[in-house]
């Protein structure tokens, strides 16, 4: 978005120092010969903040800029604004610093052990779990653990702050919340909201890395405009962005289930230790919504899930698409993946028989309204299950150096934030004189095609062609308080708001041409920008209609507001109602492994998703596609890696990868499963954002199959990512399967088709 925005003459640009070590403690700072460099103008430290050094959401525990202590590698220090973004690079590497090391801790067990929590642990509790394990005749332990991922927006973090008039800024943020920047803002500079005309145009990708984490980089902007009156710029450059910023919270679990001999899970606890880096950002919130998931899509009647909000020297993790109850999904099933290793059965039999049904009821007290059974019912007819697992093993039969696995990835995601007050958002509607129409609203385009959908609650409910609509800019000035642009829900939240507004218009509309053919509003409709009386056209257009309307100076514009209704929650017993609705699905994923060296193909990814009533089939179809590929890098291929110092080794795309076309599923199958239950979704139409990211786990227990296949006796922990050197770790921890390889005979097939 910022490259879209012209520059203005004078404009200057920002760096920021960050600090060379994981933790310690400020000895001393020297920017002299930073300062001295032509074309550097100031360099800002924390002393030249007019109001509060705070930027923590949840938890006020985040210096904007470090005082006299660092908590992670690459903590902000100190600011470099210069004539250009070369020479305050070139100035932030003369910054000399010198710091009094203490003890780096990176690992979250580590420091659960040393009480080193960012808020108190939190339990959800559902029958009684001691109890019940008494009943079970089968109980399986053990521990689970998923690695963080890196956002990888195409556009990195970055603001450009313009001085305006009467001592207020215009602050063009790469931002999925305009209003949390406008906040904080105000609290570092000391000056009210309204003086802070926050702009968001659209996003070049978020994915959560910017619900909170975009807030620092557009102060800082701010922070310099307001001191230098001029125009101060600063985009990260990657590898910055990469050291700097938050990620996904890595989770170390443990796990303990229990099933009777009908394979039903009578028990289940879990521990789960969050790994929330330096500061709490989202991480509370994060970690809630992992007790929220961790029965995914199965009913489970005793259960008891405790999760810890662990601090480390690691930059502070924030918000990922799917937030926290991916991490929660995945150890639910590698319990129920070990329960069917050891009973020798496959874990499908036991998804199968344990997934929700409707009036079952999640740990935290909501009654599921579940499609959970018919997405995979569905799935297994489609698809012809029975013989895509035929395929399979004559494939591994005939094949001993590549072998295939599959999986079923059953998904069960709740809709809105899980702060209720979050749950509420505001449209401005106006009908221009002419007949055209200007909507702004609290959401934020970042590819996810919202602003489409908004366009089309504005043409429908007016019954007007989309090119009379046009979406503004997000803007504190235009659209106050607004909640992120996050949750699945933005589409929800604003397309109600919008919906709201539009028909207040409409129905003003609607009582003005009542007037003019001397009949009740009642009978009047809209129908393709024609204005119909008891059903028959008349001569009246929609423009005709809107002039006429404004000339008996009768109001065109409206201020929409919504409010997700009937939604609670009670966290002192940690039980209510906390979700407009959720979103099912199946998936169902194939690989091949190739077992010489260890490296894999997603074969097929055939999935059923419950979409409700679809208002957009196309950005639908590209959210199930985007948010399955980036599930799938989550669970093989991107490794994060930091050293115990806490610096970043994958810090750049030549150490860490991401999925490109060659990691694409050769064939993804998606069935639009078309609910009609009444929901709290804009047009029925349900949240699609988060959800297909969960379908990624598949691949990781597809992946582990097929090692099955190969080593039967393989003793592969449950740590994703599933890298082709954990492939080929598990491939080979028994070294009896080497022989084997040496007795291939001349002639067997090598490369799958
Ligand atoms: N952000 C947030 C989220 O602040 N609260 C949530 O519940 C949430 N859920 C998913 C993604 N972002
Ligand atoms: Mo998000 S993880 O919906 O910002």
């Amino acid at each position: 978005m910022l490259e879209s925005i012209p520059l203005i003459s004078g404009t200057l640009f920002a760096a920021v120092f960050g600090s060379p070590v994981a933790h310690g403690k400020i000895i001393s700072l020297d920017v002299s010969a930073a300062e001295s460099m032509p074309g550097v103008k100031r360099i800002f430290t924390y002393k030249d903040i007019p109001g509060k050094n705070q930027i923590g959401g949840i938890v006020p525990d985040e210096p904007l800029l470090a005082e006299d202590e660092v908590h992670f590698d690459g903590m902000p220090v100190a600011l470099v604004v210069a004539e250009t973004q070369e020479i305050a690079h070139a100035a932030v590497k003369k910054i000399k610093i010198d710091i009094e090391k203490h003890t780096v801790i990176t690992d979250p067990r580590i420091a659960q052990a040393n009480g080193s929590l960012i808020v108190p642990p939190r339990t959800f509790k559902m029958g009684d779990s001691t109890k019940a394990f008494k009943d079970c005749v089968h109980i399986f332990e053990g521990t689970a653990e998923t690695n963080g991922q890196e956002h990888l927006y195409i556009e990195t973090q970055g603001a450009y702050a313009i001085p305006a008039e009467n001592s207020s800024l215009k602050v063009y943020s790469s931002t999925q919340g305009p209003t949390a920047v406008q906040r904080h803002m105000a609290a570092v500079l000391g000056i009210s909201m309204h003086r802070l005309e926050i702009d968001t145009v659209r996003l070049g990708g978020g994915f959560g890395g910017k619900e909170d984490q975009a807030t620092s980089w557009a102060i800082f902007c701010a922070l310099a405009a307001w001191h230098l009156k001029k125009p101060v710029k600063y985009s990260l450059h990657r590898m910055e962005d990469m050291r700097m910023t938050g990620k996904r919270n890595p989770y170390s679990s443990d796990f303990k289930i229990g099933l009777n001999a009908d394979l039903k899970i009578i028990a289940y606890e879990a521990t789960f230790y969050q790994n929330a880096g330096a500061a709490a950002d989202l991480s509370p919130a994060v970690l809630e919504r992992t007790l929220f998931h961790c029965t995914n899509s199965y009913f489970v009647p005793n259960v008891s899930a405790t999760a810890y909000c662990c601090r480390t020297n690691l930059p502070p993790n924030t918000a990922f698409r799917g937030f926290g109850g991916p991490q929660g999904m995945f150890v639910i099933e590698a319990a129920i993946a070990k329960a069917a290793d050891a009973l020798g059965i496959t874990a499908a039999e036991i998804q199968q028989k344990n997934l929700l049904n409707t009036g079952d009821e999640f740990p935290y007290g909501q009654k599921a309204v579940s499609e959970a059974s018919a997405c995979w019912n569905k799935a297994v007819d489609l698809y012809q299950v029975q013989k895509i697992k035929n395929e399979i093993n004559s494939f591994n039969a005939t094949n001993s150096l590549y072998k295939k696995g599959i999986s079923f990835m059953p998904i069960c995601f709740g809709i809105s934030f899980t702060k209720i007050l979050m749950n509420q958002a505001r449209a401005l509607v106006h009908v221009y004189m002419d007949g055209s129409v200007n909507v702004s609203t609290g959401a934020v385009e970042m590819g996810q095609g919202v602003n489409t959908k908004m366009l089309q609650v504005a043409a429908t409910i007016f019954s007007i062609d989309t090119n009379k609509v046009r979406i503004n800019s997000t803007n504190t000035y235009r659209i106050a308080n607004t909640s992120p642009s996050a949750a699945s829900a933005t589409a929800d939240l604003n397309g109600k708001a919008v919906q709201i507004a539009c028909e207040k218009i409409l129905l003003r509309l609607k009582q003005s041409a009542a007037e003019i053919f001397k009949t009740e509003p009642a009978v009047i409709d809209i129908k393709d920008e024609r204005i119909l009386v008891h059903n028959q056209l008349t001569d009246m257009t929609w423009n005709d209609l809107v002039i006429a309307t404004y000339l008996k100076r009768i109001s065109l514009s409206e201020h929409g507001h919504y409010a997700t209704p009937g939604i609670h929650f009670d966290n002192t017993i940690e039980k209510g109602h906390p979700f407009a609705y959720h979103v099912y699905g199946t998936a169902i994923t194939t690989v091949t492994v190739d077992c010489i060296r260890g490296i894999y193909e997603v074969d097929a990814v055939r999935l059923v998703h419950d979409f409700g009533t679809t208002m957009n089939p196309i950005i639908d179809r590209g959210q199930i596609e985007g948010g399955l590929v980036q599930g799938i890098g989550w669970m093989t291929m991107e490794e994060i890696v930091y050293d115990k110092e806490g610096k970043l080794r994958s810090n750049a795309l030549s150490t860490y990868k991401v999925p490109d076309i060659y990691s694409v599923p050769k064939n993804l199958d998606i069935h639009f499963l078309e609910t009609a239950n009444d929901n709290l979704a804009i047009f029925r139409s349900k949240a699609v954002g988060e959800p297909p990211l969960m379908y990624g786990i598949g691949t990781y227990f597809a992946l582990r199959n097929a090692i099955k296949a190969f080593n039967p006796k393989t003793a592969i922990a449950f740590s994703a990512p599933m890298t082709p050197e954990k492939v080929l770790m598990g491939l080979y921890s028994h070294m009896e399967r080497a022989e084997h390889i040496h007795k291939t005979s001349v002639g067997e097939q090598l490369i799958p088709d």
